[in-house]
């Protein structure tokens, strides 16, 4: 079962992070290729509802539980939303580099995704674009196509990568954690240097 997780409460050093996308992009092969936990790719068959993976890891002298959330419904999502993106402190949104459909259709994730974080009074959360299958031969989906999505919808980052080979998988997780470390430590430090001054 999904646990509650109501955003106002401290979690310690848990970080949730949400991956989003059609089906079939691979976001299950990139969350357990970088957590892990997969044996064999083909094993992992259309999942139903949300899957959860755990990676600890060591960012710099702190120690953090990533938490990835791995949306496995299509269509639903927008049904879904609450619970899957409450207390969410990072976002992948992942095509498919061999159908430029699976881009084109992240515009309604970032729109839902988007609209919830701003509904729920969420401070602005790290959000990157993940093209995945890069080795495969039929890429359909060019550097424009890339940057006009990146421009539209304000997304500053952008990675390649081949969940299938576990290649460049890391980087996308280890950059969102860095971004969410960060921001949180500057929140505090802001936080701390104002009530020092009272
Ligand atoms: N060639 C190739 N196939 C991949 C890659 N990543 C995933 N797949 C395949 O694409 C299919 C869907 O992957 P899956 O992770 O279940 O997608 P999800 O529905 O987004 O979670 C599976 O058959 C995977 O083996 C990749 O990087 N390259
Ligand atoms: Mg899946």
């Amino acid at each position: 079962m999904i646990a509650r997780q109501p955003h106002n409460t401290n979690q310690g050093n848990i970080l949730k992070v949400a991956v989003l996308g059609l089906g079939s992009v691979g976001k299950t092969t990139i969350s357990k290729g970088y957590t892990g936990e997969m044996t064999d790719p083909k094993e992992i068959s259309m999942t139903k509802g949300v899957d959860i993976t755990i990676k600890r890891i060591a960012q710099f002298d702190k120690a953090v539980t990533l938490q990835i959330w791995d949306f496995a419904g299509q269509r639903q999502f927008r049904f879904m939303i609450d619970v899957f993106l409450r207390g969410v402190k990072g976002v992948m949104y992942v095509y498919d580099v061999t159908d430029i459909e699976t881009l084109l259709d992240l515009s309604e994730f970032v729109e839902l995704t988007r609209n919830y974080l701003k509904n729920h009074y969420y401070p602005k959360v790290p959000e990157i674009l993940v093209g995945n299958k890069l080795d495969l031969d039929n890429v359909e989906v060019t550097v424009e196509d890339i940057h006009g999505f990146m421009k539209t919808h304000d997304i500053r980052k952008h990675f390649l990568v081949s969940g299938l080979f576990s290649a460049n998988v890391s980087e996308p997780f280890e950059y969102m954690v860095n971004q969410i470390v960060n921001k949180e430590d500057n929140l505090a430090e802001e936080l701390l240097s104002k009530y020092s001054n009272v």
